[in-house]
């Protein structure tokens, strides 16, 4: 088999890359290691930034995302007990859109699907070669356990970070491991809010999100080692009480649908290239969850990959391939710090002191009523501009 762009996986970046490739007439082959219903049921991201929103719409795949993801024009801070809500619109003129991931991959995968255009699921033992001279392949074994050879021009590296394309790329990786994990639950609740609140809590940090008007998303701070077993529901709503209360605020329970913890690093890997092997996405950089950044970095880095290939491709001109890293490391920085930020701001830091923990509450206190350090986490949190 013979494609011009060969994809690693069926995530939020691979998806997005082929179908960028596609309105640019660049054939691609997509390979992903799980089955179609497995990454189409994957619970993961919820918030999109305005540009992911924005990039989306002009690429033609949100027409669900119009009707169904839920615009939040504000999102609250809570601590002592009170909300200060940062109205993310009024501050910069912009929204973020609450809208699960894994129905930004099932409207992907049916966009591609229905151009007739390839997404080969459930392979195994996927391997980049040569990926440092001009005619880089991929063998993989295929899901009757036959063995292929896909020749490319370009392999583009979207298998996240238990992946094979980070492994195949010699280059610098800067690691920091943040000590707490989030459990995250989904339950058959109706939010018990109309936006999301992100709380500092002596006990801990605790937020409450959602992803439809019936469906509640909420997360725990626990220890990094912590361990599901020791979790059952009623202990994870009577820590989400104490933790979410405030005045006038009532937490709606109901049965939870699936829970799972997630440990926090921050990863950035430099170059995001090695020679025409391209990372995209969570192969290339992790950020911890709390400012909502994970995904729409993904999306980013191959909307600047799909935009220099076509360049590539198109008028033979390696510019803008060569830049790729550096383009796409300017926002991953911004993002990475945003993100680690928010989670020093917001979690408990086992061992803190007295004068940590007075220190946090003051960050907090300002940022929650000085407009200029209001709109700082609001342009951050919607998303700074593409260009
Ligand atoms: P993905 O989504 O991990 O997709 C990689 C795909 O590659 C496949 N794969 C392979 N395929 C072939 N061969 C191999 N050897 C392969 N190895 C793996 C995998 O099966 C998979 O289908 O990476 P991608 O596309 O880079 O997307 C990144 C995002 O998934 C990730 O950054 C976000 O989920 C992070 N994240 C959040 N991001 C946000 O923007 N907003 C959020 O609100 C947000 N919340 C979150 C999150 C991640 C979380 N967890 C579970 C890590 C909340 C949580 C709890
Ligand atoms: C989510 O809804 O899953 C979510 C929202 C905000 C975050 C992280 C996750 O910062």
């Amino acid at each position: 088999m013979r494609t011009r762009v060969g994809i690693i996986g069926a995530g939020p970046a691979g998806l997005t890359l082929a179908h960028l490739l596609r309105l640019r007439g660049i054939d691609s082959v997509v390979l992903e290691a799980r089955s179609r219903e497995y990454v189409e049921r994957r619970v993961r991201a919820g918030v999109l930034e305005h540009p992911t929103v924005e990039l989306l719409r002009e690429a033609g795949v949100a027409g669900r995302l119009d009707r169904e993801g839920m615009p939040h024009h504000g999102l609250s801070l809570r601590f002592d007990g009170t909300d200060h809500r940062i109205a993310l619109a009024d501050l910069t003129g912009r929204s973020i859109t609450v809208y699960g991931q894994q129905e930004v991959v099932k409207d992907l995968i049916a966009a591609r699907l229905d151009a007739g255009e390839p997404i080969v699921f459930e392979v195994s033992d996927v391997r980049p070669h040569d990926a440092e001279t001009d005619q880089p392949y991929i063998t993989y074994v295929d899901a009757d356990g036959a063995p292929q050879r896909l020749d490319c021009d370009v392999i583009a590296g979207c298998d996240g970070s238990h992946g094979v394309s980070h492994a195949a790329v010699p280059s610098t990786t800067h690691a920091h491991d943040y000590p707490f994990a989030w459990l995250g639950v989904l339950a058959k609740a109706p939010p018990s809010h109309s936006e999301l609140i992100y709380t500092h809590h002596e006990r801990g940090f605790a937020l409450h999100s959602m992803r439809t008007p019936e469906i509640t998303r909420l997360y725990l701070q626990v220890p990094p080692e912590e361990r599901i077993e020791y979790w059952p529901d009623d202990r994870i709503w009577d820590e989400l009480g104490l933790r979410l209360a405030a005045d006038g605020f009532t937490l709606t329970t109901g049965p939870i649908m699936e829970k799972g913890i997630t440990t926090m690093r921050s990863v950035v890997t430099e170059p995001m290239r090695y020679g025409r092997l391209f990372l995209a996405g969570d192969a290339a950089h992790i950020v911890p969850p709390t400012g909502a950044k994970g995904m729409n970095l993904a999306i980013h880095d191959v909307w600047v990959l799909a935009e220099a290939l076509a360049r590539y491709f198109g008028e033979g001109r390696s510019d803008l391939l060569d830049e790729y890293s550096d383009t796409c490391l300017r926002r991953v920085w911004r993002a990475q710090h945003f993100s680690w930020w928010m989670t020093s701001m917001l979690h408990q830091a086992p061992g803190a002191d007295d004068f940590q923990r007075r220190l946090q509450l003051s960050q907090l206190r300002y940022t929650a009523t000085s407009t200029a350090a209001a709109t700082s986490l609001a342009e951050n949190y919607v998303g700074l501009p593409y260009r």
